[in-house]
């Protein structure tokens, strides 16, 4: 039964559309061709608003305002320290306008209201002070040589970064991408998702009341194959920071070696093991293994999407897991206590409805959900499969939905086998009370994050970002800066090499 899994009415969320149009050199604009695209609330179908289509004639504009105000503008000429200030007065008006960004968010994505407005949001502008404290801390160093040389390195922005970004965390991703690049001293284009423009032109605009010069920033909102893949192949664009599916990052490594060879960054698809050893504490155990599945509509590139249960305690976690999922509050995202809302379209509706398909058919036990929930809108019952083996689809593929798979294991050498038998490794979780399991784990896992006795911690600290086909570079902390800079090495003669 889906117990908790009720879909009421929408409510009408208390917000306009300010900001439907392209953002280039500081200015709203339409796009050159005047088509727009719908953006849809995902809790009915609806449309929201009618947004500008950006195609390759828009990407040509918003990179040469990027690269003007690069080549020439004050952004990466100014102090740093009057950079950092801007990005801190960015981050006061996202705190000031925190609850209307929330509710966009809410309303393109179908997110959970409470969890943008008290979690994301904040997240943002924590972002945004993180990075605006680096701007004036960076700077090279001075190096040794084996002659008479003074030796050293300036770290400087390396030009216009295009970014492209998916529609799962849509503004948590944007900071992760324009912070870092902005600090650093570089100017932006960025195409959003097409199913989530809104919260990034919204607060784009913020920036520019916060003083940022025009130029610096500038948002293509329009489709991945056309918008997308131009602002790939542009060769006036010097670096590439994509998040989304494996498949299309590769297209956008290829599209750089075809063009201009710029460096690209990635950040993509996952299949995160979660491991439950003999002496974990199964109630949080439990409870963890949830939130890392279920939280976000299970679109999560880090979701805990195969947990990993030892024999001793498997039948008891597979009991308390269903428990768990049929408590969980589906409903209308702006309602509170709700903890799931709508999948994001019907293209991942279906796709994820089509996996819980072939997981019954490949004969794994549905111990909840299995179904939509309500009959409009995306909204799918929370999903968990017990007697999940390798070899299945749904233990394989990323099904970026509600639906965990429960997989016995016996010692620790096998699941670590496993638990590496993937293309991917962006993150794992591992629950353990015993130092030599967690230690071994830690070590051995393949992955870009391991959680342990935790998941899902994001802090604009902690770097994040994947092995293998995950992706490659770093997003968040320190590591990400190094994505944006240029290393010049500086070697002056010296005359008098006794000094
Ligand atoms: O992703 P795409 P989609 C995974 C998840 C999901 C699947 C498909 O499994 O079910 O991907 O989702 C732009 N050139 N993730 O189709 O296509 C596109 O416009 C340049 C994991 O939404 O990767 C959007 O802005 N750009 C993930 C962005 O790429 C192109 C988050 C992501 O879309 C392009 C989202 C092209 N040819 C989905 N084609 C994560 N890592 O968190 C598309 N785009």
């Amino acid at each position: 039964s889906a117990a908790a899994a009720t879909v009421e009415e929408p409510i009408i969320p208390q917000v306009q559309i300010d900001h439907n149009q392209l953002l280039i050199d500081g200015q709203f604009v339409d796009a050159a061709s005047g088509k727009t695209f719908p953006t849809f609330d995902p809790r009915t179908g609806d449309v929201i608003a009618n947004v500008a289509e950006g195609d390759s004639e828009d990407v040509n504009r918003a990179v040469s305002a990027a690269r003007k105000a690069f080549d020439e503008g004050p952004w990466p000429r100014m102090t740093a320290y009057e950079r950092s200030r801007i990005m801190y007065r960015f981050a006061d008006l996202l705190e000031k306008h925190n609850d209307t960004i929330a509710a966009l968010e809410t309303w393109d994505n179908g997110k959970p209201y409470e969890q943008a407005a008290k979690v994301e949001i904040p997240m943002v502008t924590r972002v945004f002070r993180y990075y605006a404290g680096w701007a004036d801390k960076i700077h090279g160093l001075t190096a040794p040589a084996d002659g008479p040389y003074h030796v050293q390195t300036l770290h400087e922005p390396i030009g216009v970064a295009g970014q492209i970004i998916p529609w799962n965390f849509p503004l948590v991703i944007y900071s992760w991408k324009v912070g870092p690049a902005l600090a650093s001293g570089n100017t932006v284009v960025l195409k959003t998702a097409e199913q989530t423009p809104l919260s990034a032109l919204y607060v784009s605009n913020l920036f520019h009341e916060a003083g940022l010069p025009p130029g610096v920033l500038n948002v293509v909102t329009g489709f991945g194959p056309t918008a997308g893949a131009a602002l790939c192949k542009h060769m006036d664009v010097d670096k590439l920071a994509f998040t989304g599916s494996s498949g299309t990052g590769k297209r956008v490594m290829a599209f750089a070696a075809e063009s201009n060879m710029k460096p690209v960054t990635l950040e993509l698809g996952g299949k995160s093991p979660f491991i439950v050893c003999k002496d974990g504490d199964v109630d949080a155990a439990v409870e963890a293994a949830h939130t890392a599945l279920f939280f976000n509509q299970g679109q999560c590139c880090c979701a805990g999407s195969r947990t990993f249960v030892h024999e001793s305690i498997y039948d008891e976690f597979v009991e308390k897991a269903k428990a768990r999922a049929l408590k969980r509050v589906v409903g209308d995202p702006f309602k509170s206590g709700v903890e799931q809302g709508p999948q994001i379209d019907s293209m991942q509706f279906e796709k994820i409805l089509s996996y819980i398909r072939s997981g019954i058919e490949s004969g794994a036990t549905l111990e909840s959900g299995g179904q939509r929930s309500g009959s409009k809108g995306y909204y799918i019952q929370p999903t968990v499969f017990s007697n999940v083996q390798d070899d299945m689809l749904i233990a394989k593929d990323e099904i970026f939905g509600p639906v965990q798979s429960i997989l016995k294991f016996k010692d620790l050498d096998e699941v670590i086998r496993r638990a590496n038998a993937t293309p991917y490794g962006l993150a794992a979780g591992v629950f353990t009370q015993n130092l030599e399991y967690a230690h071994t784990l830690s070590r051995a896992l393949r992955a870009g994050t391991v959680w342990i006795n935790c998941y899902d911690v994001f802090d604009a600290a902690i770097p994040f970002g994947g092995y293998k086909m995950s992706g490659q570079g770093r997003v968040r902390g320190a590591y990400s800066l190094s994505n944006y800079l240029q290393v010049k090495a500086v070697v002056t003669a010296l005359k008098n090499p006794a000094w």
